[in-house]
Parts: C-alpha cells; structure tokens; sequence
C-alpha cells in the first residue's frame, strides 16, 4: 500500500517511522511519502490561509495550493517502487482521497477495513477551519474523496486524525501485524465476539497487590475460559458500551448471554 500524506506540520507524521508502522515500512508492506503543502504555497508568504467568506472566527485554507499539491501527488502516481501495489505503479491509477475533518462521516472499523483493500491513499490534513469547500468538490470530479471523522471531540487539525486512521488501516494489512488471529480477535472485529468489548486480561505473576488473577484462567478447562470470557465481554459491554448492545444482531446473544446480561447491573 502506498500512502501520501500532505499536511503543513510534516514532522507530526515522524510518529509513522516508528513501531508497528515502521517495521511495516522497512519490509516493504507499505510505503509513506509526507509532503509539506508549503510547498506549493505562492506568493511573497507563502501564505496556505485567508479571512471566511461571510465572517466568523479563525482562518481558512485556501484551495490553491491544495490543488497544486494534489496535482503533484497524483502525477507521481508512478513513482512508488518495488514493493507497491501493482496499481499504485500504474500511471494514470487514482488513489482515494481521505479528508480527516470533524464534519465528516464517522471513521469506524468497517471504514477501516474497506480503506485497507485500497493500493494507494492520499491524506489531506486540514489545519484552522478547515479547507475551502471548493477543493474537496473538485478533486471528487476525478478521485473518490471520503470525509471522514474519528470521533466527537475537537482537534486542532487532521494530522492527529490521520495517524488514527492509518494505525487503523495498516494494522489490517497482510503480515503488518504478525499475528494474524490478534487482529480478527479484538473488539470491533469481526471474529471471536462479534460487536462486544473485550473484557480483561492478565499476566504473571498470579498473585499481585494482593489480588488473584481469576481461577477459572489457570483451571485449563478452556471451554470454561471461552465461557467465562463471553460473560465479561457482555456484562463490560453492557456496562459501558449500552449502545453496542443494542445494535447487536437478534440471533447475536443466547439464552445463556440473554442470562448473563441480566445479571450484569452492576459496574464492571
Ligand atoms: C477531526 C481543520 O482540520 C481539522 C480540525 C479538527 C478535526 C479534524 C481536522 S479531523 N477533528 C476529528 O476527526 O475529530
């Protein structure tokens, strides 16, 4: 997979040379070319922003020079190398634009999963107000353009977003991550407990700050763990994520987690 990201705060993304991402990289698996949008700036300042039509508040980017670096990024479509995608090489191939922006659809596993089948994703990383409208219109006349949102709160620009969006995405990428079943395995996932929170793990040593990791784990009975682990998956979920309960699927719970849930008021 080949990523382009352009930003005006290109050292934020250095958080991509590192760990999971970075081990990604040096095998190959994946490509990153951060671009500075600064680049592309005109004029005495090489100014990116401007005052809002209509007034309010703070700044906002102006289209120029996100469509020179658009252009740019799009014509070194051939450039990405051994190792790439087939059609991130090909010329003429378009990537899927991603617009991190707060009024954006909501960014979710399933997001993540359909990102992760693309050869090439280029990033835009709005900072101020955001970026002139104008721009997201234009490039969607040639590309596939998703806004996209990583939750209900505020950020000062997309980059933070962004780096979400490609842990997210890159993690489900072919050998990124080395276990294979960690990935299917986790909450959100489909896999082992299909739309409920994982519940709580545990290591050595079995006594610590005086408390007992639970019996039932270091039994060897795995049915019971498998048991034991679907219970405080629902009674968790439950508890903090009421939403994720009721949008499970009716054939999703059986009478035995119908039970468990109805004795789960408590906190947990
Ligand atoms: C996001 C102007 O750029 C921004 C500002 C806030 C923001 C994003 C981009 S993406 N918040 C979010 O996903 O929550």
């Amino acid at each position: 997979m080949l990523l382009d990201v352009i930003t005006i705060f290109p050292e934020y993304l250095r958080a991509l040379d590192v760990s999971l991402l970075g081990k990604a990289r040096e095998r190959g698996l994946l490509q990153v070319r951060v671009h500075d949008l600064r680049d592309w700036a005109t004029g005495p300042h090489r100014s990116v922003d401007d005052t809002p039509y209509g007034g309010g508040p703070g700044m906002v980017m102006r289209p120029e020079p996100w469509a020179a670096a658009l252009a740019a990024v799009l014509a070194t479509g051939g450039l990405a190398g051994p190792g790439a995608a087939p059609a991130a090489r090909e010329p003429g191939a378009n990537p899927r634009l991603v617009v991190p922006t707060p009024s954006g659809k909501l960014f979710t596993q399933q997001t993540a999963a359909e990102l992760a089948a693309e050869p090439w994703l280029v990033f835009a990383c709005g900072r101020y107000e955001g970026i002139d409208a104008r721009l997201v219109e234009v490039a969607a006349e040639s590309l596939r353009v998703d806004e996209l949102s990583i939750g209900d709160y505020v950020l000062a620009g997309g980059e933070a977003a962004t780096l979400v969006i490609v842990e997210a995405v890159t993690r489900l990428l072919p050998g990124v991550v080395g276990n294979a079943v960690s990935v299917t395995d986790d909450s959100f996932a489909a896999g082992g407990m299909v739309g409920l929170l994982e519940g709580p793990v545990y290591t050595r040593p079995p006594e610590w700050a005086g408390r007992s990791v639970p019996a039932v784990l270091r039994a060897g009975d795995h049915a019971a763990v498998a048991r034991w682990r679907r219970e405080q998956a629902l009674r968790r979920t439950a508890a903090r994520r009421p939403d994720l309960i009721a949008q499970l699927d009716s054939g999703a719970l059986s009478d035995r987690d119908r039970a468990a849930l109805a004795g789960s008021d408590q906190p947990g």
